[in-house]
């Protein structure tokens, strides 16, 4: 534990085993055939992107994807050999570096192909389609035609993959989604040949729309044990096991009289005398200043964060004076209890993505097997 050193007693615990379960149970799910695409983007959901590739590829992960070129080439320096897809836009001139890299970038307009210079290694690319995302890719069938007449005269360049995304595969409602499909499919009828690696279903869709699920999965949310939504949730296919708990201890607990104003502004003063304690994390390592009133797990039961969170420390109300070093989860289980990071989403009126990716640098991860 990073406390035994001089770091304060604040981390985030990474269960590496309940990613390899939720891998291994997607396996399970899907067609023997079916490759799993690891999403590591922004550093692995916030998880930690090599230890989090490390096991998904021992997992059984076939390849890993990441957001941007310096995702990718970070990856790399850290020895990470896998096959690896940048699914965002990468500069014409990272060509040369990519394929040296053996890194996979994602193509989509005929500028970057006029642009990338000729290379002595080849590279690998995955062409996106736009089918109503609205974000990246070509968009009609002629500019798909063209740019598949512009590709087929660079030697240099192998098409390995053709992907889509889907903006609705997590609602209930599919019909747009089902035309995100048919549109999907009638452009991979355009190609002279199958390009090896089809793909276009996150983790939504691998989850509940087996008919979007190609050579691929792009598995993201579910990786980490979340449910991609409220919808999602009620028709999980198996149990996702959420891998990431966040934890400290108290670092001063006091006995306040009645109307002590606490924190920032006084905005909370105590209702009679009350047990306080002070946390050391805070609103810059991602505990949002609009988690004041969300609880805490010490000693299995809630409590709650009382008062303005501060920059780097919090307080709680307890109801009997602790020690100082008592275990504080504040995502996670404790006891019989757990507080979800859908908690956490819905007090901050966002989504379960964002939590995970606001956990700042500073907290370091602690990773168990
Ligand atoms: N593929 C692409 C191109 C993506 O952008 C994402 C997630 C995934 C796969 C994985 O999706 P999942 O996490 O739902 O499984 N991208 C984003 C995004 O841009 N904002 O939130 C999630």
């Amino acid at each position: 534990m990073p406390h035994t050193n001089f770091y304060r007693p604040t981390f985030a615990a990474i269960d590496l085993k309940a990613i390899k379960m939720n891998i291994l149970n997607l396996k399970l799910h899907l067609k023997s055939n079916v490759d799993v695409i690891a999403v590591v983007k922004a550093n692995a959901y916030g998880h930690g992107a090599v230890e989090v590739s490390k096991t998904a590829m021992l997992a059984g992960a076939s390849m890993l994807a990441v957001a941007t070129p310096d995702e990718a080439i970070r990856l790399r320096e850290q020895g990470i050999e896998s096959p690896l897809l940048v699914l965002g836009a990468s500069p014409p001139s990272f060509a040369e570096v990519a394929a040296d890299l053996n890194i996979i970038v994602t193509i989509f307009n005929k500028e970057w192909l006029d642009e990338a210079p000729k290379l002595t290694n080849p590279l690998r690319v995955h062409i996106k389609l736009d089918t109503g995302m609205g974000r990246l890719g070509l968009q009609t069938e002629d500019e798909l035609q063209s740019f598949l007449q512009l590709l087929s005269m660079r030697s240099d360049i192998q098409i390995d993959g053709v992907f889509t995304h889907f903006a609705t595969a997590d609602e209930e409602e599919s019909s747009f989604f089902t035309q995100q499909v048919t549109k999907f499919k009638h452009f991979l009828t355009l190609f002279k040949e199958k390009p090896r690696l089809v793909h276009a279903a996150n983790s939504a869709a691998s989850l509940v729309h087996l008919e979007s699920v190609f050579d691929a999965v792009r598995f993201g949310i579910s990786l980490y044990g979340l449910a991609p939504s409220e919808h999602l949730k009620q028709v999980l296919p198996f149990k996702l096991n959420p891998a990431l708990s966040l934890q400290t201890e108290l670092v001063q607990v006091k006995k306040m009289g009645k109307s002590s104003p606490i924190s920032y502004g006084g905005t909370y003063k105590t209702e009679q005398e009350e047990w306080i304690g002070t946390l050391p994390i805070g609103y810059a390592d991602g505990l949002l200043r609009g988690l004041s009133g969300q609880e805490v797990l010490i000693r299995g039961k809630r409590y709650p964060i009382v008062g303005r969170v501060c920059m780097d420390q919090c307080m709680v109300r307890l109801n009997e004076q602790m020690p100082i070093g008592e275990n504080v989860v504040l995502l996670g289980r404790q006891g019989n209890d757990v507080i979800h990071i859908d908690e956490w989403a819905q007090k901050l009126l966002t989504i379960s993505y964002e939590i995970p990716c606001l956990l700042s640098e500073r907290i370091p991860r602690v990773y168990t097997r």
